[in-house]
C-alpha cells in the first residue's frame, strides 16, 4: 500500500481539523444511525482535534476512560477534477477498531490502532454521483483476546472495566492524519526496494506492482540528494547500478530519489510515485551487528508516542522535539515499543540517519507480567479461550502489515514480533515459532527478533531460538534487587553470560528506574535522581564486560501515562526526559557516555 502523496498524476487533501464528536458511551450509535444524520446536532456533540487521543481533552473520568465506540463526522468536498479517477480516504492510524461510512454506506471495518487502512470512494461516487459526501467514523478502544495488542473487558458490579496487560495508557482516537487522494485508475500499488553495495558501487534491487495496467509501461529513474540523475530502468523489476554511491548510515541519512512512473505506449504519464531509497546493509555476524559491513553499537531509547493533552497523536512540533533530544543526547537509534509509529516518524528518522528497532503492536501477551500493576489475574496466556490460533493469525496479519508499510526505510533494521511475551512454555514455542516465518517470508532481508521478559531468562526462553538478535528487558536493581546495585550486579552479569554463549548478538532493549524529577537523596535510594544515575553506572558496567553486547535502549526515553495504580505515579517515570520534554540528571549522565562515541570497543 503506497502513502498518499502529490506527484504529477496524483493529488492528496489533508482532512485533519475539527470534526464533529459524541460519545456513544451506552453503545447505541450503530442501531440508531448515528453515521445517517448530522452528528452535531445529537445531545452531547462536540468537537474533536484531528489528530489527536479524546482521553485527556476533556475533565470527567467517563471521558477519560471511555470505554467502547466514539464517533467521529466531517464534511468531505470532492474535488471536480477528480471524475473518473479513484478516490480514496486513508486512514493513518485509528485507535484500536474503526467502521467508515460515506454518507450512509459503510465502506472499511479495520481492527489494529496503529496502521493505516484505506477505501475507494469511487464506486460509491460512480452510483450516486456528487460533491460533497458526510464522512462519519466510528472508532472503538475496547481490546479483547483476539486483538492485537489484547485486552479483556471485564464486569464489575459499576459496570465494564477494560484491562489490559502493557504499561501505557490505552489512548484511542484518530492519531495520525486522514487524507482523500485520487489517482488515475490505473495505478502503480506497490514498489519494493533492496540495497548492497561493492566497494564503491550501490546496487538498488526495485519491484513496482501495478493494477489496471495491461499495455503500461513502467520506468524507474533515480536522482541523487541534488536532484541529478544517475541512472534510468524501464520494466516493473530490475536492478540499478549506483556509481561512487552515497551510502545511508548512522548519523548519514543520505536518500536517493527513485521515481516511478507507468507510461503509455505514446508516452502519456499515467501514475507516478517518488520512493526514497538509502543504500546500506545490515547483516548479524558472530555476535556482531554490522551496518554496511562494520559492527554497529545501539545508544538510544525505547520510546512512545506519549505527549502532553494530545496522548498518541502525531504532532511535528513533538517529533522535532524528539529527534533533537535523540541527538543532543548522543543516540544513534530507538526502538518504536510498542507498536508502529507515525510513517511521518519513520521518514525523518530515514533522513537524519537514526536506527530503528520497528515493533509490532503485540505487547502484554503474558499473563504472567505485572501482579499489582495491571490487574485483571488469573487468565492463561495461550488457551483456546485467550490467546489463540485466530490471535495468531490477526498477529500474522500484523506482521506482514507492518512490513508492507515499512519494508523501504532504510532506518529499520529489525523487526520486533512482540514485546515481552510469555516465552517461557511450549505454548509460547508453538505460537511464536510460525509468526518467525512469517516476518522472513515478507522481508528477507532484515533481522527478525522479539523482545525478551525476565520472567523468562536465559536457559528458559523457548522462544529466542528463532530470533536472529537477543534482545532483552532486564530490570536488575529495580523490580528485583531493588536498592541492592551490588547483587544485581551480579546476577546481571552471569544471565548475560548465559545469552552470550548462545553467540548471537545481544541488545538490551530496556533496562530502567523510576525516577521523579527533582526528587533527590544521599545515600541513592529508588526514585531519586541520584538512584537513577547509579543503576545506570551498574548497568553500564555490566554490558561493557560483555563484548557480545551490541547495543543499549534506555528505558524509556521520557516519562509517559499509563493506567494508574498504585507502582504509578502520574505514569511511568522511568524518563531520561520529563513528559514535557526536560533533561532529567540521568540525561547528562548518558550524554556523557553516549556522545563521545561508542563506549568500548565491539569489533
Ligand atoms: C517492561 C515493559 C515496558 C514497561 C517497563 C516498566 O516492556 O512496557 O513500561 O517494563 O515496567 O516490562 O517500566
Amino acid at each position: 500500500m503506497l502513502r498518499p502523496q502529490d506527484t504529477a498524476t496524483r493529488e492528496r487533501r489533508n482532512l485533519d481539523g475539527l470534526w464533529d464528536f459524541a460519545f456513544d458511551p451506552e453503545g447505541v450509535g450503530r442501531s440508531e444511525g448515528w453515521f445517517r444524520t448530522s452528528l452535531a446536532r445529537r445531545p452531547g456533540a462536540r468537537q474533536m482535534a484531528v489528530p489527536a487521543s479524546y482521553n485527556d481533552l476533556f475533565t470527567t473520568r467517563e471521558t477519560h476512560d471511555h470505554i467502547g465506540e466514539v464517533w467521529y463526522q466531517t464534511t468531505v468536498h470532492i474535488p471536480r477534477g477528480w471524475d473518473g479517477r479513484r478516490v480514496l480516504v486513508r486512514f493513518e492510524s485509528a485507535t484500536h477498531g474503526a467502521t467508515v461510512w460515506v454518507d450512509d454506506v459503510e465502506i472499511v471495518s479495520h481492527q489494529g490502532g496503529y496502521l493505516p487502512f484505506e477505501a475507494d470512494l469511487a464506486p460509491y461516487l460512480a452510483a450516486s454521483p456528487r460533491t460533497t459526501v458526510r464522512l462519519t467514523v466510528a472508532v472503538d478502544n475496547r481490546l479483547s483476546f483476539q486483538t492485537i495488542p489484547p485486552g479483556v473487558i471485564e464486569s464489575t458490579p459499576a459496570g465494564p472495566r477494560q484491562v489490559y496487560w502493557h504499561d501505557f495508557y490505552n489512548y484511542a482516537g484518530i492519531h495520525r492524519s486522514v487524507w482523500l487522494y485520487s489517482t488515475a485508475p490505473a495505478h502503480l500499488t506497490d514498489v519494493t526496494v533492496t540495497t548492497g553495495f561493492e566497494g564503491t558501487t550501490g546496487q538498488i534491487g526495485y519491484a513496482v506492482q501495478s493494477a489496471a495496467a495491461a499495455g503500461l509501461t513502467t520506468t524507474v529513474d533515480l536522482y541523487d540528494a541534488e536532484g541529478t540523475l544517475v541512472t534510468s530502468a524501464t520494466g516493473a523489476e530490475g536492478s540499478l547500478t549506483v556509481p561512487d554511491v552515497h551510502l545511508w548510515g548512522p548519523g548519514d541519512g543520505y536518500l536517493y530519489d527513485l521515481h516511478v512512473q507507468l507510461r503509455s505506449d505514446s508516452g502519456v504519464l499515467v501514475d507516478d510515485y517518488h520512493q526514497s531509497v538509502g543504500v546500506r546493509t545490515v547483516e548479524v555476524r558472530g555476535t556482531q551487528f554490522l551496518v554496511n559491513g562494520k559492527p554497529f553499537y545501539f545508544k538510544g531509547f525505547g520510546m512512545h508516542e506519549d505527549h502532553i493533552t494530545i496522548g498518541k497523536a502525531h504532532s511535528n512540533a513533538d517529533m522535532i522535539r524528539d529527534v533533537e533530544l535523540l541527538h543532543w543526547i548522543g543516540a544513534n537509534s530507538f526502538r518504536t515499543s510498542h507498536y508502529p509509529y507515525s510513517e511521518d516518524v519513520m521518514d525523518y528518522a530515514d533522513r537524519h540517519g537514526l536506527l530503528v528497532i520497528d515493533e509490532t503492536p503485540a505487547v502484554g501477551i503474558n499473563q504472567g507480567l505485572g501482579g499489582g500493576i495491571f490487574g485483571g489475574q488469573g487468565y492463561v496466556t495461550f488457551s483456546p479461550e485467550t490467546t489463540n490460533d485466530v490471535t495468531r493469525e490477526v498477529h500474522a496479519q500484523v506482521i506482514r502489515d507492518l512490513i508492507a508499510r515499512d519494508k523501504n526505510h532504510p532506518c529499520v533494521v529489525i523487526w520486533s514480533i512482540a514485546n515481552e511475551p510469555e516465552s517461557d512454555t511450549q505454548g509460547a514455542q508453538d505460537y511464536f515459532r510460525p509468526l518467525f516465518d512469517v516476518a522472513r517470508e515478507a522481508d528477507p532481508t532484515r533481522p527478525v527478533g522479539f523482545v525478551n521478559v525476565m520472567l523468562a531468562p536465559h536457559g528458559r526462553c523457548r522462544v529466542s531460538q528463532f530470533a536472529d538478535v537477543s534482545m532483552i528487558n532486564r530490570y536488575y536493581g529495580w523490580y528485583v534487587q531493588t536498592n541492592d546495585l551490588a547483587n544485581a550486579r551480579i546476577a546481571f552479569a552471569t544471565e548475560l553470560d548465559g545469552w552470550a554463549s548462545d553467540g548471537k548478538p545481544i541488545i538490551i532493549t530496556e533496562y530502567g528506574a523510576d525516577t521523579y524529577p527533582g526528587h533527590h537523596q544521599l545515600p541513592a535510594q529508588p526514585w531519586s535522581e541520584e538512584y537513577q544515575l547509579d543503576y545506570l553506572d551498574m548497568n553500564h558496567a555490566v554490558f561493557d564486560a560483555c563484548p557480545a553486547v551490541v547495543g543499549e535502549h534506555m528505558w524509556n526515553f521520557a516519562d509517559f501515562m499509563t493506567t494508574a495504580g498504585i507502582m504509578r505515579v502520574g505514569g511511568n517515570k522511568k524518563g531520561a526526559f520529563t513528559r514535557d520534554r526536560q533533561p532529567k540528571m540521568a540525561a547528562h549522565h548518558l550524554r556523557a557516555r553516549w556522545l563521545p562515541g561508542i563506549p568500548k570497543e565491539h569489533a
